[in-house]
């Protein structure tokens, strides 16, 4: 035990050679005072009016961008204008930051290598107020804000749902004057940009900077170093032994800032995002040498650190530069935020400063980088440094794959991170002395509970570490949380039962309705006032128009609306062209096998087959319009087959006369946050079609249903509550529930058998075998049909018949549309529980604690 608290802070800093108290920055040794009234002064933002934005606009664009209007291109224009915004943000980003330093409550610190975060411009504009005065401000310059807001490359620093939902959490702490700081990587390029070649995917880096960001701030004064790789020595520190860390090679993180406004609440939260830098430019000798290439070598290889997002979305990549970013950006979010703490800040306080979620396992390596500073950098011994490191941590699952949790090498870790290695070890010694205690002699258990896994490699479970050093762990919906339990984490549920918890994931209202969908938002304001904005539980409110049919008919309109302006957007984007008088049911996600797009591609398939084969006539079935939109990581094969076979399936349709009119199929491509934005607010129907206790939630399923439309749905995810919530009667439910799933897959599932007792599933995958859709080449989806047919691990053939009687149920209703309509407008109206304000409740409630508040 140590026995002083002084060890603990950091170094006292130089007394300054005057001794007069000093203003300012004490941080990096610079001491000055200020005297001028205006520098005494507070920031203030320029004034709210259209000519103050047309000053702000105009000088941002001649002194900064160093144009004239006459001459300025978009782009100019567009950085302009989000200077602009920036600086009316700026006052209040360092009132925020001031009260922050004041007062020191608790903070969230949140830890993601992920975020979607979409584009800035419209949301910022939203946040503080500006939309109409900017509008004003450019037309009065004889611009126009839509074609700027085209202008912004949205940064997709994510890959799906798990980037996206850590986007929606800070907008919604941000909006709640929660204190916040994000955590993450500034990838210089981000999800890769998909295009089709004849159908198949084909991936473009995703250079979102190459026309500069308007939106971040550098700091590379603030720097921070990271170590990688060596050894590490004991030591005799005044007869306590103690252990360093002796590494090999480093590289700098330099901080970006990025805003976080609150909507219409004045506070301006941050977002930090790390880039790696080399700590040395290059090899001076080897330059003069002539080896160019060589002397800024290691110059690339630090630099590589965050130069791509991986595009791996439920499974994760084992790849040592994955690694390295994980690392690199928690050591440098861990500095950031103690340095943040003031020099006389004493770290055993920390867990009332601060809580850090661990979105997924992604940052878990923060654990052992915690207890690493307090042991060895502050002197800590162990059971003080677990006190801390266990109340600082919480752990958020975002997966029940098996394969998807994350298990690093003991090898590479212990090469890249020696001290965290043993660390871990340590940590997982005292763990399983605690297994042993509480089940003597349970050697399985302890085998199956081990931080460390011996088969079929030694490797570390990250999810473990999580569970065992975090206060709470979440899963992402009540049934992802229950299987979490009973599953997945069951032994760690026997031992804390107390530590597993539920947060329902939600979405932003602010950018998923009142931004993407102001037809529907002005039609609610109208309805109910403003206020479901931050209190989206008050769509409740709507609930009684539904039986009003002039709400219904001004409802069926916004609808109509929006699938006019997704028609002229995609009109010039793909050179679609959508129809607008009927269903557009939409299926967008990332390609993976358990989300079942191939069971959407069965049914339309079927649908076809039977016309094409005369069984049915077109003129018989309820026309609509299918979408899709998925991007497949680059090496999932089977996953790229099935976005080949849905582009090939749709240029045979789409062209067939047969069904002209009848049946549409497109696929556009690259989708992503903006296209989401367009979309799903002209969606009838929104396809959530996994197989039963393989998604742990969905997002996208919620802000269909927040946009009136309605699910086609298994019981998976949040669909289970959005169906409770939203009434059986207006949700179409198919498929087997999760325990049927189990059942049927522990008495053994045969595909097969499937494919010979129902002759419309077999009609409908023989005719896509028979090359119907490959030019009469039987062999180019081959391997897609016959993975259905003799493996299908995700049972979409055991699913089929029910859905298909389920798209019956959708015909049926749509062809009344008072009663599709009164489900839409119920579908929103009893959604307000899916608002990310109401998850921010619930991890304050039942993760963080009673702080962090304002
Ligand atoms: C995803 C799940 C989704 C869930 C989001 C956000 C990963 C690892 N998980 O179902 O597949 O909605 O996380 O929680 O990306």
């Amino acid at each position: 035990m140590s026995d002083s608290r002084t060890p603990v802070s950091a170094p006292t800093p130089v007394t300054p050679a005057d001794e007069t108290p000093a203003i300012g920055p004490h941080r990096r040794g610079v001491q000055f005072r200020q005297t001028h009234p205006l520098a005494l002064a507070p920031v203030t933002p320029p004034p709210n009016t259209v000519d103050g934005f047309v000053k702000e606009f105009l000088h941002e664009l001649n002194t900064d961008l160093g144009v004239a209007l006459s001459r300025s291109s978009i782009n100019d224009q567009y950085t302009a204008l989000a200077h602009t915004v920036r600086n009316y943000l700026t006052a209040r980003w360092l009132e925020t930051g001031r009260k922050q330093r004041e007062g020191y409550p608790k903070s969230v610190a949140y830890l993601s290598a992920e975020y979607l975060l979409g584009r800035q411009l419209g949301n910022n504009l939203l946040a503080a107020n500006l939309s109409d005065i900017a509008e004003k401000a450019l037309h009065s310059c004889g611009l126009s804000l839509a074609t700027l807001r085209a202008q912004e490359v949205e940064p997709g620093l994510g890959n799906g749902g798990l980037g996206r939902l850590a986007a929606c959490f800070i907008d919604s702490l941000a909006t709640m004057n929660v204190p916040c700081i994000g955590y993450g990587i500034r990838y210089e390029y981000g999800i890769f940009r998909q295009t089709f070649v004849d159908g198949e995917q084909v991936e473009q880096p995703d250079s979102w900077l190459a026309l500069g960001n308007p939106w971040e701030i550098a700091h590379p004064e603030s720097a921070v170093q990271v170590n990688f790789g060596g050894s590490t020595e004991t030591y005799d520190d005044n007869g306590v032994e103690r252990t360093r860390w002796v590494p090999a090679w480093n590289v700098l993180g330099v901080p970006y800032n990025y805003m976080v406004p609150g909507y219409l609440n004045g506070r301006v939260n941050t977002l930090r995002l790390w880039s790696a830098q080399a700590t040395q430019a290059f090899d001076l000798n080897i330059f003069n040498a002539g080896d160019y290439a060589q002397a800024v070598r290691a110059q690339t290889f630090a630099e590589n650190i965050s130069k791509v997002l991986y595009p791996e979305d439920s499974t994760p990549q084992g790849k040592e530069l994955r690694l390295q970013q994980q690392y690199f950006f928690v050591a440098c979010s861990l500095r950031d935020f103690i340095d943040g703490q003031g020099r006389d800040f004493d770290l055993r306080d920390l867990p009332e400063r601060v809580i850090f979620q661990l979105n997924d396992t992604h940052p878990v390596i923060a654990v052992p980088e915690l207890m690493r500073i307090l042991l060895d950098e502050r002197g800590l011994d162990w059971d003080e440094a677990w006190a801390v490191t266990s109340k600082c941590f919480a752990y958020t699952c975002h997966t029940l794959l098996p394969e998807a949790l994350e298990v690093w090498s003991v090898e590479l870790l212990g090469r890249l991170l020696p001290r965290h290695l043993e660390i871990i070890y340590r940590i997982n010694d005292e763990f399983l002395d605690l297994v042993r205690e509480t089940w003597p002699d349970d050697y399985l258990r302890l085998g199956r509970m081990s931080i460390i896994a011996e088969y079929p490699d030694r490797g570390v479970r990250m999810a473990f570490l999580a569970t065992v050093a975090g206060i709470k762990v979440n899963g992402v919906a009540a049934l992802h949380s229950q299987l979490l339990r009973d599953k997945v984490l069951n032994d760690f549920a026997e031992l804390w039962p107390e530590k597993f918890t539920n947060v329902t994931n939600g979405v932003t209202p602010r950018r998923f309705m009142k931004l993407a969908n102001p037809h529907l938002s002005d039609l609610i304001t109208d309805a109910i006032g403003s206020g479901w904005v931050t209190d989206l539980e008050r769509l409740q409110e709507l609930a009684p128009l539904a039986d009003d049919p002039d709400f219904r008919a001004a409802f069926t309109e916004a609808k109509h609306a929006n699938k006019i302006l997704l028609r002229d957007h995609l009109r010039v984007r793909d050179e679609i062209e959508l129809p607008t008088d009927q269903m557009l049911d939409v299926m967008v996600k990332r390609l993976h096998e358990y989300k079942r797009q191939t069971l959407k591609l069965l049914h339309i398939v079927s649908t076809y087959e039977q016309i094409a084969s005369g069984k049915v006539k077109a003129a018989d079935i309820t026309p609509r319009t299918f979408v899709f939109g998925a991007k497949a990581a680059p090496g999932y094969r089977m996953a790229k087959q099935i976005i080949h076979l849905i582009n090939a399936v749709g240029s045979v349709v789409n062209s067939d006369p047969l069904v002209e009119g009848r049946l549409k199929i497109f696929f556009p491509a690259n989708y992503n946050v903006t296209l989401a934005e367009r979309l799903i607010p002209a969606a009838d129907l929104s396809e959530q079609i996994s197989l039963a206790g393989m998604e742990a939630s969905g997002t996208g399923n919620m802000k269909f249903a927040l946009n009136g439309a309605l699910t086609i749905g298994t019981d998976d995810g949040a669909n289970v509550e959005i169906r409770e919530l939203v009434g059986d009667d207006n949700f179409f439910l198919f498929g087997m529930d999760e325990p049927k799933v189990a059942d049927l897959g522990a008495k053994g599932y045969h595909p097969g058998e499937y494919y010979e007792s129902n002759p419309q599933l077999k009609a409908t995958l023989d005719l896509i075998a028979s090359g119907h859709f490959s030019g009469g080449d039987p062999m180019t989806f081959e391997p897609v049909v016959s993975n259905l047919v003799h493996h299908d691990r995700f049972m979409a053939l055991a699913d089929f018949g029910s859905y298909v009687e389920a798209q019956h149920r959708v015909d049926a209703l749509y062809a009344d549309p008072d009663a599709w309509t009164r489900s839409a407008i119920l579908n929103v109206a009893r959604c307000g529980f899916f608002s990310s304000d109401r998850s921010m409740k619930d991890y304050i409630k039942r993760i963080w604690g009673t702080n962090p508040v304002l």
